[in-house]
């Protein structure tokens, strides 16, 4: 399976306006233990710079946009996040750095774990290092 991946969400709609549902195990694939959310962020700031060894999550721009850059150890993919009705499922060894947030963007990210700094990776030569052992 992919190590990342965009998954489209029915929007239920009326009159009254639009309404996105998110149900485990229907259109996220794990069980969801944490939710966070990333908001007002700076203008030119850019965020992440790591990967995570067991997380999986799913990112979306419920409000705004924001661009994540995807880096599988070989190469990088920018994939920009610009609508509610697209979540950005991410799992496996992925660097993941996020930049070119707009001033109003809320980012909803849903976690397969609950924090934990041990999970993270935050060298990008440590992380080519576990890129290189997962192939052995
Ligand atoms: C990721 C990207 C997409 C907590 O205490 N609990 C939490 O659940 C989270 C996510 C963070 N924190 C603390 C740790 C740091 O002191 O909040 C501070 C900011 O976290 P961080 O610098 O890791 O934030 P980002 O935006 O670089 O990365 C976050 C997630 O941490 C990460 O898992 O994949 O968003």
């Amino acid at each position: 399976m992919a190590n990342y991946r965009l998954i489209n969400f029915k929007t239920l709609g009326d009159e009254r306006g639009s309404l996105i549902a998110i149900e485990q195990g229907y259109n996220t694939p794990f069980e969801i233990k944490r939710v966070y959310y990333i908001f007002e962020t700076k203008a030119e700031v850019e965020r992440g710079f790591h990967a995570h060894i067991n997380l999986k999550q799913m990112a979306i721009a419920v409000k705004g946009s924001c661009t994540f850059v995807l880096d599988n150890g070989k190469k990088r993919e920018e994939i920009k996040l610009t609508n509610p009705n697209q979540g950005l499922f991410i799992q496996g060894l992925i660097w993941r750095e996020m930049k070119d947030f707009s001033t109003d963007c809320v980012l909803i990210v849903l976690a397969s774990e609950h924090y934990n700094e041990g999970d993270y990776i935050r060298n990008y030569d440590e992380f080519l290092k576990e890129v290189e052992n997962a192939k052995k």
